[in-house]
């Protein structure tokens, strides 16, 4: 998923190609379409996911893999997982062609409707793709919707999206949708969890952010989280971590707008800084991406 004003700007040129015709880009998710070797693909990364998630997800995430009709073997109907997500948090799973451009994406959220990539990564992608696919968008983001708190949260930062993009500030507002939803980290019993959905369905970063002795881990913050870039082609700089899940009802009962402007008066953040006034948990070494940066990939 790119910068979102580059990344849907960018698929929103691209997607006059594959523009569906209903305005909110829905489409049939066709799961009879679905060819043998993209059911391995899904079998191969849940298998994965599935052994290295205990101990590292949260609560929530893992009571709420139990409660999906997910099977190990077969991407999931979408409509399967939207009975039991209606039933428990008012949520549904709606089909999509990819990243959709941003109106309509938190359009939907703000109607707890999650639009998911209908598509799977091919087997050479395994490990990375910058566009959320079907296994990213089910087996990271769905789970977490299970969770009333997390639910309400989602649907709150839909609500806060179509409001950012009126205010002109939807860059800000993307950052705590992606150091939460994406990239979240969780304190459990005095141990840090994974909640973010580009954490929980990547194989690599899974370990990474919560156990490597790179990257940095600060306190949540709201306006420090608003001023900081992130990033959208490797594992993230810094992670931003929550005393349990609580504090997102909070967020999604704030109103954002003074925080907007006291972001907006202040100078923007690169991911791998630190400031005097962090919380910081865990003051990386940033080795990860110094190699990246000395071999001229990053
Ligand atoms: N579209 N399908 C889809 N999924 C996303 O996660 C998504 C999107 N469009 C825009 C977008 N994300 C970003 O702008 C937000 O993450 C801020
Ligand atoms: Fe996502």
């Amino acid at each position: 998923m790119g910068e979102p004003t580059a990344a849907s700007r960018k698929h929103g040129l691209a997607a006059a190609d594959y523009r569906p015709a209903a305005p909110d880009w829905t489409i049939d998710q066709g799961w009879d379409g679905y060819a043998a070797e993209e059911h391995a693909t899904w079998r191969t990364l849940f298998e994965r996911q599935s052994r290295l998630l205990p101990g590292r997800a949260c609560r929530a995430f893992l009571s709420g893999m139990e409660e999906l009709p997910l099977r190990h073997d077969r991407i999931p109907r979408f409509d399967e997982l939207s009975e039991v997500l209606m039933r428990r948090t008012g949520w549904q799973v709606v089909a999509v062609p990819g990243l959709v451009p941003d109106d309509v994406f938190f359009a939907h959220l703000a109607a707890r409707r999650f639009p998911a990539g209908r598509f799977i990564r091919r087997p050479d992608q395994l490990d990375y793709l910058e566009e959320p696919d079907v296994f990213h968008d089910l087996f990271g983001h769905v789970p977490m919707l299970l969770d009333p708190v997390m639910a309400a949260f989602i649907q709150a930062d839909g609500q806060g999206g179509l409001r950012a993009r009126e205010l002109g500030v939807l860059d800000q507002l993307a950052r705590v949708y992606w150091y939460t939803v994406e990239f979240g980290l969780v304190r459990e019993d005095g141990d840090l969890r994974i909640f973010g959905a580009g954490i929980a369905s990547s194989a690599s970063e899974s370990v990474f952010a919560v156990e490597d002795d790179s990257p940095h881990r600060i306190a949540f913050d709201l306006d420090r989280v608003l001023r900081t870039r992130y990033r959208i082609d490797d594992f993230q700089e810094t992670y931003f971590v929550l005393d349990g899940l609580e504090p997102l009802l909070h967020l999604a009962q704030t109103d954002f707008g003074p925080h907007y402007r006291r972001a907006s008066a202040l100078p923007v953040l690169e991911p791998g800084e630190l400031l005097v006034g962090d919380a910081v948990i865990t003051r990386g070494s940033g080795r990860h991406h110094a190699a990246r940066r000395r071999h001229g990939s990053a």
